[in-house]
């Protein structure tokens, strides 16, 4: 089954969790533990990735270790294209929308195009909006964070994703930020668009994922959390 379709039949279902790890923070040990820990807790799926340069070797044992452990899908989280990892069952081919440098916008992706294609790996098109505080995605994707109080410009972005054919719409506060992307934030673009919306950063209580899934996420991401929880 396409990754793609396992989402939206899950969906169909109930909300879904992802779970974010990055191999340049985590040892291959730990990624063994955390993935069969989150695994066993119930999340979906597995996107690995991270804002730091990761070596394509680095990559590429994190989805063997995490696919053999778990049997689940794991979508690469790309940052740069020299880590993209053929091993992975997808990517998010995505374009961070804010970002003031070309590279993000379109650079990175025509860079690893060829690439995806030779690997078959499943391209799921997202617009990466990042929202402040950013955090280091921010600050890597040369983003000038959307502000938390400017709903209308969040949406003027996510519909521009929507319009320009992406199938998912990824809402970052930043891995690490001290808050989640702001409800409101989250309904209006919930409100506005029609396709897959996905929310992370900041999200570590399951309150808070509570309160992200009542505002509209599809999918909700956690990293630090899993990270810091053993
Ligand atoms: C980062 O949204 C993800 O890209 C996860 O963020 O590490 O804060 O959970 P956290």
């Amino acid at each position: 089954m396409k990754v793609q379709e396992y989402i939206s039949s899950r969906r169909e279902a109930r909300p879904l969790h992802f779970t974010l790890l990055d191999p340049g923070k985590t040892s291959a040990d730990d990624l063994i533990t955390l993935a069969k820990q989150t695994a066993e807790a119930g999340t979906d799926g597995f996107m690995v990735g991270g804002s730091t340069d990761l070596s394509l070797e680095n990559v590429d044992l994190a989805v063997e270790t995490i696919k053999q452990t778990t049997h689940m899908p794991v979508i690469l989280f790309p940052t740069h294209a020299s880590s993209v990892s053929g091993k992975a069952d997808a990517i998010f081919f995505m374009s961070l929308l804010n970002s003031e440098s070309r590279q993000f916008l379109v650079g990175e992706q025509i860079a690893s195009a060829p690439w995806v294609k030779k690997t078959g790996l499943e391209p799921l098109s997202m617009a990466y909006l990042v929202v402040a505080p950013g955090m280091t995605a921010g600050r890597v994707g040369q983003a000038q964070p959307l502000p938390r109080d400017q709903p209308d410009l969040v949406v003027s972005h996510a519909l521009a994703g929507q319009y320009l054919g992406m199938k998912y719409i990824y809402l970052e506060a930043g891995s690490g930020a001290s808050e989640p992307v702001p409800e409101e934030i989250i309904k209006s673009v919930r409100e506005s668009i029609d396709v897959t919306l996905i929310v992370g950063g900041g999200i570590r209580t399951p309150e808070s994922a509570r309160k992200v899934v009542s505002a509209g996420a599809d999918i909700v991401v956690t990293g630090t959390f899993v990270e810091t929880s053993q």
